[in-house]
């Protein structure tokens, strides 16, 4: 390790944030983010426990990363919703940026997907249907996420389902003033985002479709070794058959399906 740099990729076991005076004590790993560590860290004097991005300085340097945690930290401040993650604070000392944010003890729902395989029906309605309310909500906020997964739907303790990961979210800009920026998950891009055209409220919806196709089946509606042969895929127009293994929902009948 470079001199000078011994450590600093590891907070210490107690943080403080020297604004406010708030001390924290570091707990247990919860992964990794796009930019750092995750850890629970608990506030000492009142014993409340948060979910906190710990981003090191020395990667902020990285095109791009400065900005990702800004606009995480500056939407969540603005939104308040019972299904987007809440941002309780944000401070900063010597090494690293902490971004506080509402702990979601279940973990997420690629976890859940990851020790079970594949979720019920009735479950991922149940599920679907928070996080519709949630987004719903951001786009009548006129943001958009454009990078829903199944690892950025985070179930609390009462099984509530928030939407956290704002790091690439934007505010609309109309469709002709849209950049044409391919970012997200490549399985989940949607036609018009591969082609440039931007990425609006129906790419999100997109995102979402395919993320709950994986919770239902285990797999992507999309899948290929070579990015070319995925995006051939996505912008055939032809949508995956269902497996016949998913029960259809009950009472749903759909008015134009004989059309
Ligand atoms: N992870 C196993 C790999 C050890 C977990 O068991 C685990 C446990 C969690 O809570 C006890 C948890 C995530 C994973 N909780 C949680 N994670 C969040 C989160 C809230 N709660 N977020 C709030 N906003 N964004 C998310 C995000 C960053 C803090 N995460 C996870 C994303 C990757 C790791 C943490």
């Amino acid at each position: 390790m470079a001199p000078g740099h011994e450590g600093a990729e590891l907070p210490g076991r107690y943080i403080q944030d020297a604004g406010t005076g708030m001390l924290y004590k570091r707990g247990r790993l919860l992964g990794e983010g796009a930019f750092g560590c995750c850890y629970q860290l608990a506030e000492l004097a009142s014993g409340k426990v948060y979910a906190a991005k710990v981003i090191p300085r020395a990667r902020l340097a990285a095109v791009g990363t400065r900005e990702r945690v800004e606009r995480e930290r500056e939407l969540l401040c603005h939104l308040c919703h019972r299904h987007i993650v809440r941002l309780h604070g944000h401070f900063a000392d010597r090494g690293h940026l902490y971004l506080l944010l509402e702990l979601c003890s279940r973990g997420s729902l690629a976890g859940i997907l990851r020790a079970r395989g594949r979720l019920r029906g009735l479950e991922v309605r149940f599920y679907l249907k928070q996080i519709i309310a949630g987004l719903s909500y951001l786009h009548g906020q006129g943001i958009v996420h454009r990078d829903l997964k199944l690892s950025n739907f985070l179930v609390t303790e009462k099984m509530q389902v928030k939407i956290g990961d704002l790091g690439l979210a934007q505010r609309l800009a109309p469709p002709g003033r849209r950049w044409g920026v391919l970012c997200g998950t490549p399985n989940y891009l949607a036609p018009e985002v591969l082609d440039r055209r931007g990425h609006g409220v129906p790419s999100d919806i997109w995102a979402l479709g395919c993320a709950m196709y994986e919770a239902l089946t285990g797999r992507a509606p999309f899948e290929a070794a070579q990015r070319q042969e995925l995006y051939r895929q996505i912008r055939g127009g032809t949508v995956p058959a269902v497996p016949a293994a998913l029960s259809p929902c009950p009472g749903a009948h759909c008015p134009h399906a004989a059309a």
